[in-house]
């Protein structure tokens, strides 16, 4: 959409998966781009090949732990004006009854998707403020809406993601500010090699027998969110594969 073409946006977890297709849909759309993630290699990498596809796009890149709150507001100094933030940046640790997940798989969890995200949007909204205009889009997930076994503190943390996004509606009423969600199914990225500690053949059997939705699927729903007229807010949407009806069932061919 060319009400994208210039604006500036921010996206957390740039480096992988649904952040970095997004960077590469945004910088398709004439965006500037701030691209946050630890792994400060692949952001440079990503940036050389947008430039040299896209030399009119500034990009910037932020080695960035978002759950840092210290250095997610000493960098956000440096950002300048932001008109979409892009919550991206998560992760979940395994697939485990509540009594077995360890104190540092729970607080990885936490501290990234949900305290992750306030660190950053606490960083950046009070400038949206100021000038009333801005949007942020939040990367939940159909584990917010629907929990389920072996999932209690990822999908908890998602729920949180859906009640903090809900409440900021609230907050931001009055203002030209536009909060929004998307809350995917199963997307094939490095999630599940995340989820598995780099266990690709376990990666690969979540996926096995089903079409996932890929990195670029999301990317073009956030792109739809982002490029809508500014009097129109897609508050929230829900986004599965084809043969995905709720957060654990899926169509497998045999
Ligand atoms: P990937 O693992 O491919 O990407 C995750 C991104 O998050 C990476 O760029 C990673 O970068 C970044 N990240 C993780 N921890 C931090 C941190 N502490 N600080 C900054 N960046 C961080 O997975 P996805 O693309 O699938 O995940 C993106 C989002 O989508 C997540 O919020 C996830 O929960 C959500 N989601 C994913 C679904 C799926 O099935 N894949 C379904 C529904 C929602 P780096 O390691 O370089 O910091
Ligand atoms: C990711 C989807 O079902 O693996 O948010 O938790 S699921």
């Amino acid at each position: 959409s060319s009400r994208l073409l210039g604006k500036n946006v921010l996206i957390t977890g740039a480096s992988s998966g649904i952040g970095e297709a997004c960077a590469r849909h945004f910088a398709q759309a004439g965006s500037n781009l701030l691209l946050a993630a630890r792994r400060k290699d692949r952001l440079e990498k990503l940036k050389k090949d947008l430039e040299s596809q896209h030399p009119q796009i500034n990009i910037r890149t932020f080695e960035l732990d978002v759950r840092n709150r210290a250095k997610v507001q000493a960098t956000a100094a440096t950002f300048g004006d932001i008109d979409v933030l892009v919550n991206n940046a998560g992760l979940v640790i395994g697939l485990e009854k509540l009594e077995d997940i360890t104190e540092e798989a729970m607080d990885t969890m936490i501290d990234t998707n949900v305290k992750g995200l306030v660190h950053v949007t606490q960083a950046v909204l009070p400038g949206m403020r100021a000038r009333d205009k801005g949007h942020i889009i939040n990367i939940g997930s159909v584990a917010g809406q629907q929990a389920y076994g072996n999932g209690s503190i990822y999908c908890g943390s998602k729920a949180a993601v859906a009640s903090i996004s809900k409440a900021l509606l609230f907050e931001t009423i009055d203002t030209a500010i536009r909060i929004s969600e998307i809350n995917p199914g199963m997307v094939e990225t490095e999630f599940s090699v995340v989820r598995f500690k780099g266990d690709k053949s376990k990666a690969d059997s979540v996926y096995k027998g089903v079409h996932p939705l890929d990195g670029n699927d999301i990317a073009e729903t956030v792109i739809f969110v982002a490029g809508r007229p500014e009097h129109v807010n897609i508050a929230e949407m829900l986004v599965f594969p084809t043969n995905q009806a709720a957060a654990t069932t899926v169509y497998r061919k045999p």
